[in-house]
């Protein structure tokens, strides 16, 4: 008997079919348990002969259960060890990943040209006193300039008059390097800006590059140069023409205003020659001048001894310009797609 339900349990197949050899020898119905009811009907010397015989069949068939079931569960996680075992040498699945926003990546760029021109970088607050946005920047509480600006005031009073505002160009940048550094000063102050304006070519929240540099016997000149050297390095073309135009800012004395011309191939704007050509354009970059005396005196400096030049560029326009983009709104919509059609994410 033995050797027949040890060879059946060998050949049991999996878990179920080992339990129901269980019962069938070792259940209380089995017929192992059956043998062993025998006995009580047995006279003592038949029971005394046969008693550890049945015992040892019963031992022998629970261990080999009990072996074939830890067999059992062996093979099971070994086949499960083969199915799960990673395979590192297999190319990793592509993931998206995130690129750098094309006005962040213009601002790089435009940081990288003017520190090969000896600038260097600074910093103003986005939430800004009404004195360094707009008063000593020649701009007094009732003057015409500051209607033109759309300004986001705060409730809180400024520390020197008027409300605490957003700050409306980078320009307050000026004032807080001069008053804090003094002169000489070769710097730029790229940053956000903000005004209550949204259309196509103006959103509320936009960024400038304001350049300064102030020291002794500057003159219009180096403007123009520092203008046209930086605008040929980022464009990447040697023939682009800048028109300076008279214009005003109350901060600048005189002031110009700067366009660089364009021709219209394949109906988009591309950069490059003069814009008085048949077919071509003006495009305004941006705002310029030397500092207004007044703004030298307001920082704490002579301007007998120290004149400068000062611009303020909108980057999103400049961005807009080199990738041929038409609407600057869809800077800010954080749309992947938009991202990818030109190219600024896989
Ligand atoms: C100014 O902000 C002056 N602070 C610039 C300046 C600095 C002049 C130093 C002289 C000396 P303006 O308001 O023109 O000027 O703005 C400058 C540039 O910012 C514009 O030429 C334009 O490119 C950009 N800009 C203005 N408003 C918006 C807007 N709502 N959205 C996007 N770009 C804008």
């Amino acid at each position: 008997m033995k050797a027949g339900a040890c060879a059946r349990i060998d050949a049991a197949q999996d878990l179920a079919a080992l339990e129901a050899l269980r019962v069938e020898f070792l259940g209380k119905q089995g017929s192992i348990s059956g043998l062993l009811k025998t006995l009580g009907k047995m006279s003592p010397e038949e029971r005394q002969e046969k008693a550890p015989k049945i015992q040892a069949l019963r031992q022998d068939v629970a261990d080999a259960l009990a072996a074939r079931k830890a067999a059992m569960e062996e093979a099971e996680l070994e086949q499960r060890l083969a199915q799960e075992t990673l395979d590192l040498s297999l190319p990793a699945p592509d993931m998206p990943r995130g690129t750098v926003h094309p006005v962040s990546q213009v601002m790089d760029e435009l940081a990288e040209i003017f520190a090969d021109l000896g600038f260097s970088v600074a910093t103003g607050p986005e939430i800004e006193d009404d004195w360094y946005n707009f008063t000593a920047l020649n701009m007094p509480e009732s003057h015409p300039a500051r209607a033109m600006h759309d300004t986001f005031y705060f409730p809180d009073q400024a520390p020197r008059g008027g409300r605490m505002l957003l700050r409306t160009h980078t320009s307050p940048v000026q004032i807080r390097t001069m008053t804090e550094k003094g002169a000489p000063v070769r710097i730029i102050a790229p940053g956000r800006v903000y005004r209550s304006d949204s259309d196509a070519t103006h959103t509320p929240m936009f960024h400038q590059i304001e350049g300064l540099v102030i020291d002794r016997d500057i003159h219009l000149g180096h403007l123009k140069w520092t203008l046209e050297t930086f605008l040929k390095a980022f464009f990447e073309r040697e023939d682009i023409v800048l028109r300076l135009r008279p214009s005003y800012f109350p901060f600048t004395e005189p002031s110009v205003e700067v366009d660089v011309g364009f021709a219209i191939e394949n109906g988009k704007r591309v950069l490059g020659g003069s814009g008085d050509e048949p077919g071509h354009g003006w495009m305004e970059l941006l705002g310029s001048g030397m500092v207004n005396r007044r703004v030298i005196e307001f920082s704490g400096l002579d301007p007998d001894e120290w004149q400068g030049f000062a611009f303020g560029l909108g980057v999103d326009r400049l961005a807009m310009l080199k990738y041929g983009m038409d609407d600057l709104r869809a800077f800010f919509d954080g749309d992947v797609r938009w991202l990818q059609h030109y190219g600024f994410s896989p």
